[in-house]
């Protein structure tokens, strides 16, 4: 079996990779390990940020987007109990950002795929990849029902995610691995309850906490907790008590929780993103602190400039895109990871449940005084949430 480039995994890195392919006629199989089911289950960002939903615009594809209402641009910092609101739009003309959560933006991008004819293989178990430095790489698994498969093809698209197989495929001392462990936790808490007005960040004197809208009655909430904390040591009421008063809202209103984890506030870059001809793309090749709501934004990019270099490689015969992929990703890869970790110091430092001490944390606080008076920083910051930074526009 032959095509021009197999796909590995089917989130939203992979999903995108292989719509966009489609649109410009460019052959793709999808390797997904875990079924439709357990994919569409995984509910983790929430907003497509600016640049991303014009992206799928430029595609054809501004349908995928649709699932949730416009982001009205608003973002709440509640600092001691005290309400300041930030734009996060930067005036220019076209579609702004939307709320369109994780799940819901895979499930459109599956149907769109399907409905295009597209090859989309689940449960595809033992992937393994060879001759990758080669002109015919060779990508192997085992199908659900048993049988051995093996398909050649011109680029491997490596969209598995953090614990995927395809950056493992790099020899050691050919790439590098960047981390940076900011000694936070969160404890993360999904619920059927009302969503804020607007997205909140809180800093209190307990520690931080967030609380982001996922649907007309549905929320995620943060809480700073200890670094690899348990999720079993925080029942229900120990959430919503430390949420009232970290939110500093006596009033808020809970529901069922239905998902909750802990985990470790991070970065990672994998540099470079290429390897003969296998292309990362997404969170196989970064992971960032979900401050900032950039990971699956990051994805989206990625995904974007793979294809786009791809199209000219294939119809063109023209390879320049391909070898600038790696470059030209970890410009913003990096820029994101410098907005990210800025706000994760900022929103933590400035409370009082870290160790930073008094001077840092009145650094922090000038920071957010900065942020919420000065339309300079307002603007900065709104350039870096909507990912229109023109310095990066290429
Ligand atoms: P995914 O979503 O992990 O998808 C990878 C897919 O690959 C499959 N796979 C394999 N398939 C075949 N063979 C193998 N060996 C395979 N190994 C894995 C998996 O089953 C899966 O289907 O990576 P992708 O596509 O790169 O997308 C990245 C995003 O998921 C990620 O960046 C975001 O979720 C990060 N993130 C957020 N990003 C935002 O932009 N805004 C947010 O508000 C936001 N909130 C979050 C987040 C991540 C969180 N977690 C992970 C801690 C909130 C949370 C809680």
């Amino acid at each position: 079996e032959s095509t021009t480039v197999v796909v590995i995994g089917a989130g939203p890195a992979g999903l995108t990779v292989a719509n966009l392919l489609r649109r410009c006629g460019v052959d793709c199989v999808v390797l997904e390990r875990g079924s439709r089911a357990h994919v569409a289950r995984r509910q983790r960002a929430g907003i497509v940020e600016t640049r991303a939903v014009r992206m799928f615009e430029s595609w054809g594809l501004a349908d995928v987007v649709r699932g949730g209402p416009p982001h009205d641009g608003l973002l709440e910092f509640r600092i001691d109990g005290e309400s300041r609101f930030v734009d996060d739009r930067d005036g220019s003309a076209g579609s702004g950002a939307r709320l369109c959560p994780q799940q819901v933006l895979v499930e459109n991008l599956t149907a769109a795929h399907l409905a295009d004819g597209g090859d989309l293989r689940y449960e595809a178990a033992d992937v393994s990849l060879h001759d990758l430095t080669g002109d015919r790489p060779t990508v192997r698994y085992r199908a659900a029902d048993g049988t051995r498969h093996s398909i050649s093809c011109d680029f491997v698209a490596g969209c598995d995610g953090e614990h995927g197989v395809t950056r493992t495929a790099v020899p050691e001392g050919v790439a590098t691995v960047h981390t940076f462990d900011h000694g936070i936790g969160w404890l993360t808490v999904l619920a059927d309850a009302p969503p804020p007005a607007h997205p909140l960040l809180a800093v209190s004197p307990e520690g931080f906490a967030a609380h982001f809208p996922r649907g007309p009655r549905s929320s995620r909430y943060y809480l700073q907790c200890p670094p690899d904390d348990d999720p079993g040591a925080w029942p229900d009421d120990r959430v919503w008590d430390a949420l009232r008063t970290r939110l500093a809202d006596p009033a808020l209103v809970p529901g069922p929780i239905t998902d909750r984890e802990t985990f470790r506030l991070r970065g990672l870059v994998h540099e470079p993103m290429r390897h003969g001809q296998l292309f990362l793309v997404g969170d196989a090749a970064h992971i960032l602190s979900p401050m900032g709501g950039k990971g699956m934004n990051l994805a989206l990019h990625d995904a974007d400039l793979f294809v786009r270099a791809v199209r000219d490689a294939v119809r063109g015969g023209d390879d320049t895109a391909l070898r600038d992929y790696s470059r030209r990703c970890l410009r913003r890869v990096w820029s994101d990871q410098e907005f990210s970790h800025w706000l994760t110091r900022t929103v933590h430092e400035a409370g009082g449940d870290t160790d930073s001490g008094p001077f840092l944390r009145r650094l922090a606080r000038a920071r957010l005084d900065r942020l919420v008076t000065s339309p300079g920083a307002r603007h900065a910051f709104a350039e870096l949430m909507t990912g229109l930074d023109p310095a990066r526009a290429e």
